[in-house]
């Protein structure tokens, strides 16, 4: 073999593995890899900012519900029914007391769900649920579009009353999250639109709903009504926005007791991040996407100042994992020194990991290595906090050992 030969040779076996261990990554988080472009001159630091100590307190998994298909999220509605809510994917809502099941919600016919990351996403019920029976579901509809909105216990799957259309370039990408903030208003968190490396650059324009997080209040205009302290009302920006530069941010959730809004972001080859946002902001963060993969530049193609972005709290490189599943703030009785933990994971290699505040210093822990699929955490209204198994469909509470 000449010389230029091998290392023409070589540099394939190299370009061709690197391209496979992307491809492999993106296929295990369902992420349509053909479309992604080949990012090179990367500035890579070990920075993660939070610390890594040892778990604060042991815990374990314990499977309470199984039978599910596909299931993606699971969430109370805190009407003191003790029912559980589970959404899978390919459209419908089961309710859950006491072993026995329901479907709650179908809307099969309604949800697109062929691709990886469309379907029915979540659902948040409405602050007052017991009274007015209203819910709010996030969907992918036959075309591929994503769907906000509302329904009524009273009235099963008929009613529907659409609160956004959000059209989307390509299948991923989709967002999900539903969640009331404390301040009673209905955020919602977007994806960039999907492909690869945001080449629309959704996530920094302000003139789009995606890639961002949207915050409406669904008790004031018909479909909704924008809060007057949302940060681009009188500004450039669409009204809705509340916080933007994000990739996917598949879950969300906020602090029971604090009310501060953590946000995983899914990353695109390299970087998974955990944001924090204190309950006291006023919104308008950029967090950063496309500019910055966690702490890293991806493209700063506009030499914008890093300084006027958000930074992460945590990040983890895709040794690690492939695709981070946002959880939640454990507030719950039952174990004191987890109280605080905000508990989170990987899709691909089912790592369940803690991380905290403490005395102003962020710390996170390997809590749990597990072989699951994990798709969602869940939360019920005594705030134990629970892992959704995409494959298995079964649904495990996290314990204190
Ligand atoms: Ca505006
Ligand atoms: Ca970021």
């Amino acid at each position: 073999m000449s010389k230029k030969f091998k290392i023409i040779f070589i540099t394939g076996i190299i370009l061709g593995s690197s391209i496979y261990i992307m491809f492999r990554n993106e296929l295990r988080a369902g992420i349509e890899f053909a479309k992604i472009p080949f990012i090179a001159q990367r500035e890579i630091s070990p920075s993660r900012k939070a610390v890594e100590v040892k778990p604060w307190g042991a815990v374990s998994l314990e499977k309470v519900y199984s039978g599910f298909k596909e299931p993606l999220y699971l969430v109370e509605a805190n009407d003191n029914t003790g029912n559980i809510y589970v959404v899978e994917k390919g459209g419908k809502i089961v309710s859950i007391n006491k072993g026995i099941k329901t479907t709650f919600l179908d809307i099969s016919d309604k949800v697109r769900d062929r691709e990886y990351e469309r379907g029915l996403l979540s659902v948040a019920f409405h602050p007052n649920f017991q009274n007015n029976g209203r819910y709010f579901v996030y969907y992918t509809d036959v075309k591929g579009a994503v769907i906000v909105s509302e329904f009524n216990s009273a009235t099963g799957n008929q009613n529907e009353k659409v609160l956004l259309k959000i059209s989307q370039p390509y299948s991923n990408h989709n967002g999900g999250q539903l969640a009331f903030g404390p301040d009673g208003y209905l955020y919602i968190g977007t994806g960039d639109g999907g492909a690869g490396g945001d080449h629309l650059n959704n996530g920094q324009n302000k003139l789009t709903l995606l890639g961002k997080i949207l915050r409406i209040d669904v008790n004031s205009e018909d479909p909704y009504g924008i809060p007057p302290d949302n940060p681009c009302v009188d500004k450039t920006g669409e009204d809705e926005i509340w916080a933007y530069g994000l990739r996917n941010p598949w879950r969300f959730s906020f602090d029971p007791k604090t009310g501060d809004l953590y946000t995983a972001n899914v990353g695109q080859n390299e970087w998974e991040e955990i944001n924090f946002q204190p309950a006291n902001s006023k919104g308008g963060e950029n967090y950063g996407w496309r500019i910055l993969e966690g702490f890293h530049t991806f493209k700063n193609d506009n030499e914008t100042n890093i300084n006027t972005l958000t930074m992460p709290v945590m990040e983890y490189n895709h040794s690690e994992g492939c695709s981070v599943i946002g959880g939640y703030v454990y507030r719950g009785d039952q174990y004191k020194e987890l109280d605080g933990t905000y508990f989170f994971g990987d899709f691909c290699t089912g790592t369940i990991w803690g991380l905290r505040n403490r005395n102003g210093e962020w710390e996170f822990a390997d809590f749990l290595k597990t072989e699951h699929m994990i798709s969602s955490f869940g939360i019920d209204q005594s705030g134990n906090i629970y892992i959704v198994d995409f494959k298995s469909g079964d649904i495990y509470e996290i314990v204190p050992n």
